[in-house]
């Protein structure tokens, strides 16, 4: 932890990236909250934007969120500062929290997108694909022990907010979700069919590592629009409300506490400024599910990358 800190530190006083010289700085020595959730770039760039804001003097604690109840612990005030909000996930959560006082701290550059996914070599097993009639038509070679005669649908841990089991009924989809606990259980099923050429669907989302290292692609069900979730007679079933997919270009947001202008004013003016587009986002998430490392050692190594995004910030 504490060669962490001075890694960081000394990588980002020596690139002059930040500069420590106001005295002012920090505004306060109680601690800046930052959330951690449970996928790599979040932790990757949680960390980034910590290293960060400890060499400009704060203190800073990480603590692990839901990524739904989270932005009710940042309207509150329990936690600071969120890095990762994403569209197709948590807008709902997102946007009822900015009603209770969270602040949204801008958008990203990035263009995301968060859905049912198949590795290419599916389209000549189940022509049609990538529309989801497709998929559901050959539901069965997607079956398992524990789904047959239904496909299994590799589904997110459940705090991913989706509702995919509604989703699959509100569709009549041949399919059951079958969520992991945890994001690596994703990326081992896929790997695992992927080796053999076998029949996979999961949950996946960009940016990510997987599209640097995987062939595939995402599965197009309606677009979602306000009226999928308010009026039955909306999509392809005219008595049921859900059946739509997740939105094909979601914003990023970051989330911050209303009192961080206040209490951390330097703190929220590089908050502000921060921005990450694709390519950053799928760089941190490679240097951990690729390449090996810690969260923490690969946001030492994002800065020492990225020095002049990170000097954009000041
Ligand atoms: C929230 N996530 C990026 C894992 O879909």
């Amino acid at each position: 932890m504490q060669r962490k800190l001075i890694t960081a530190a000394a990588i980002l006083a020596t690139a002059g990236l930040i500069n420590v010289a106001s005295a002012a700085v920090p505004e306060s020595d109680d601690p800046i909250i930052i959330v951690q959730n449970n996928w790599t770039s979040q932790l990757v760039l949680s960390n980034v934007v910590g290293n960060v804001l400890e060499s400009m003097g704060y203190t800073v604690e990480y603590t692990p969120s839901d990524s739904q109840l989270q932005f009710t612990a940042i309207a509150n005030g329990d936690m600071h500062f969120q890095v990762e909000a994403w569209e197709g996930s948590m807008k709902t959560a997102f946007e009822n929290a900015v009603e209770e006082g969270m602040i949204d701290a801008g958008t990203h550059d990035a263009v995301t997108r968060e859905e049912w996914w198949y590795p290419s070599y599916m389209n000549d097993m189940c022509p049609g694909l990538p529309d989801w009639k497709a998929l559901d038509a050959c539901a069965e070679k997607f079956a398992t022990a524990e789904t047959a005669p239904k496909g299994r649908f590799v589904g997110p841990p459940a705090d991913w907010g989706k509702h995919y089991a509604e989703r699959i009924e509100a569709l009549e989809m041949n399919f059951t979700a079958i969520n992991v606990g945890q994001a690596a259980t994703l990326w081992a099923e896929l790997q695992a069919a992927y080796d053999r050429k076998e029949p996979v669907v999961l949950f996946n989302w960009t940016p990510n590592y997987i599209e640097a290292v995987f062939e595939g692609q995402f599965v197009d069900f309606p677009q979602p629009e306000p009226a999928c979730f308010e009026d039955p007679a909306w999509g392809p079933n005219s008595n049921a409300v859900g059946d739509c997919g997740a939105t094909h270009a979601g914003w990023l947001k970051k989330a911050a506490w209303s009192g961080m202008a206040d209490k951390f004013p330097a703190a929220w003016g590089v908050i502000q400024k921060i921005n990450f587009n694709n390519a950053q986002i799928a760089s941190a998430s490679s240097l951990v599910d690729v390449e090996g490392m810690s969260p923490e050692e690969a946001a030492v190594k994002w800065i020492e990358d990225n020095a002049d995004v990170v000097a954009s910030w000041q």
